[in-house]
Formats: structure tokens, C-alpha cells, sequence
């Protein structure tokens, strides 16, 4: 039952968006990720269903206002509903809405949390991220070539800028400088928290080479507005030369010192793999 109706969902995507276009006038990001697309399905399904369902309650009270209306020779019946005909039907009526939305996107949601998210990659060629944000900006650092994270040759580049290659897997582990921020790529349908005390992760993939934003998605004090970062999705060969004139350039001036104000020159933990 569950299967057909995500079946019939994902084949009547298309018609859905002429079937009713109202609903997204507001387009959401161009999707550049491998599974972007299994979000937007979860949106789209929820959208098509409680749409369909308010249209037809809209309509019924229209129906009923016209058809009981007050007119000469009619009175009104004063009705608890308590007979088995109207409990039957309230029951009927919740189970439909349960059935057709609560359990088909857990069933959706668990299902792509199982193939997609929750599904780490692992391998060599898997590129992993450190992000410490902080009030207010991002900051990203990269293994080097010792594939260890907090040793010396760790590459740091300017705040905000973010570089990863196309059709590869990128692994993120996150934990903040100060209070709570939130990592979200609008182009890639992902969002993690920056949980002061905990280092969370994520993954995701690119499917196109670009520019594209990185937002904060927690209000995280007066300037949450402007922490914006750019991520740079390019060839494996651009993101290797990246790479390199990282090294070469050495870290930024604003890492060298370690003082109580801005942010400490040494920040990379432990890589913790996921299960
Ligand atoms: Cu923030």
C-alpha cells in the first residue's frame, strides 16, 4: 500500500506541478545534490495530499452553507454527532488522513534516511570537511595530504569559503566556536546543527560544478544575517589545484595568533568515523 503510493507519488510528480502550479510559485533552489531530489519528493507529496484535502473541506462548507442555509419552513437541528453513523465516519475520516499522510512520509522519511542519509560512504575517495562556525562565519579545514585532522599540515582557507569536486562524496563534521549555528545548503537539500559541545556530521554530493550559498539556519545573534558562505563545487582537478595553492599560500594571517578575541589558530579535532 505504502509502496504503490510513493510509486504512484514519484511517477505523477510532473503532473502535480501543472496539476496545481499555485503551489510553487515559490521555486524552491535548483537541486545540485545525488539526493536533494527525496526532500523535495517528501514536500511535493505533502503539499499535493493536504492540498487536496482542503480543497475538498473548503468546498463541502460551501456546499453545506448553501444547502442548510436559512430559508422559510426550514429549522435548525441541534446535533452531538454521538450516534455510530457520525463516530464511524470521524474515525474513517482520521484513520484516511493518517494513513495517507503520517504514514507515508515516516515511510518515506525513514526510507530515505536508510538509503541516503543515514548511509555514510566510505572508501578513498571520500573528501572530509571539519566546519566550525562561529559568531559569525564559517570556518572550513581540510586534511592535508597526512589525511589527519589537527596536524600541521591541516589546510585552512579564507573564512567562508567552502571547496568541494563534483560527483564525489563529501563527509562534514561540525562543531561550534561559541553558541548554536545551523549548516544548510539550500542547492543541496541538507542542514546540520552546530551543537556547542558536540561535534555532528553529515554527507552529501554534488551533481553540477558552481557557486553556491551556504546559510546559517540558526538565529545565532545580531549579525545571523550575514553569515553567508560560498561553496565552490568544481572538477576534481580545479579542487586539486585549489588544494595546492592552499598550501603553498600557508594559513591565513588571522589564524596566526591565539588570542582570547577571534578565532584560535588550532581548532581540528579527532576525525570521528560514523558508523
Ligand atoms: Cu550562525
Amino acid at each position: 500500500m505504502k509502496n504503490i503510493l510513493c510509486n504512484f507519488i514519484q511517477k505523477f510528480r510532473q503532473k502535480t506541478i501543472t496539476l496545481l502550479p499555485g503551489i510553487w510559485f515559490l521555486d524552491p533552489p535548483k537541486d545540485v545534490s545525488l539526493d536533494g531530489y527525496r526532500i523535495d519528493n517528501v514536500i511535493q507529496y505533502t503539499d499535493l495530499v493536504i492540498t487536496i484535502y482542503f480543497s475538498i473541506v473548503v468546498l463541502l462548507m460551501l456546499y453545506f452553507i448553501l444547502k442548510y442555509r436559512h430559508r422559510p419552513g426550514h429549522k435548525a437541528v441541534y446535533e452531538k454527532g454521538e450516534s455510530k453513523k457520525h463516530i464511524g465516519f470521524t474515525v474513517c475520516m482520521g484513520m484516511l488522513v493518517f494513513l495517507s499522510i503520517d504514514v507515508v512520509i515516516e515511510g518515506m522519511s525513514f526510507r530515505d534516511l536508510k538509503e541516503a542519509f543515514w548511509n555514510f560512504p566510505k572508501g578513498d575517495n571520500v573528501v572530509k570537511v571539519e566546519v566550525m562556525p562561529q559568531q559569525f562565519a564559517w570556518n572550513f579545514r581540510y586534511t592535508g595530504t597526512d589525511g589527519e585532522f589537527g596536524t600541521e599540515d591541516d589546510l585552512i582557507p579564507a573564512q567562508n569559503q567552502m571547496h568541494i569536486p563534483v560527483n564525489t562524496p563529501v563527509v562534514i563534521q561540525i562543531a561550534p566556536l561559541d553558541v548554536i549555528h545551523s549548516f544548510f545548503i539550500p542547492n543541496f537539500r541538507v542542514k546540520v546543527d552546530a551543537t556547542p559541545g558536540m561535534v555532528n556530521t553529515m554527507w552529501f554530493q554534488a551533481t553540477e560544478t558552481g557557486e553556491f550559498e551556504i546559510a546559517c539556519a540558526e538565529l545565532c545573534g545580531n549579525s545571523h544575517y550575514r553569515m553567508k558562505g560560498i561553496l565552490t563545487v568544481e572538477s576534481q582537478e580545479d579542487y586539486n589545484n585549489w588544494l595546492n595553492t592552499l598550501e603553498e599560500e600557508g594559513p591565513e594571517d588571522e589564524w596566526e595568533d591565539d588570542d582570547d578575541e577571534g578565532v584560535p589558530s588550532r581548532w581540528g579535532w579527532a576525525w570521528k568515523e560514523s558508523e
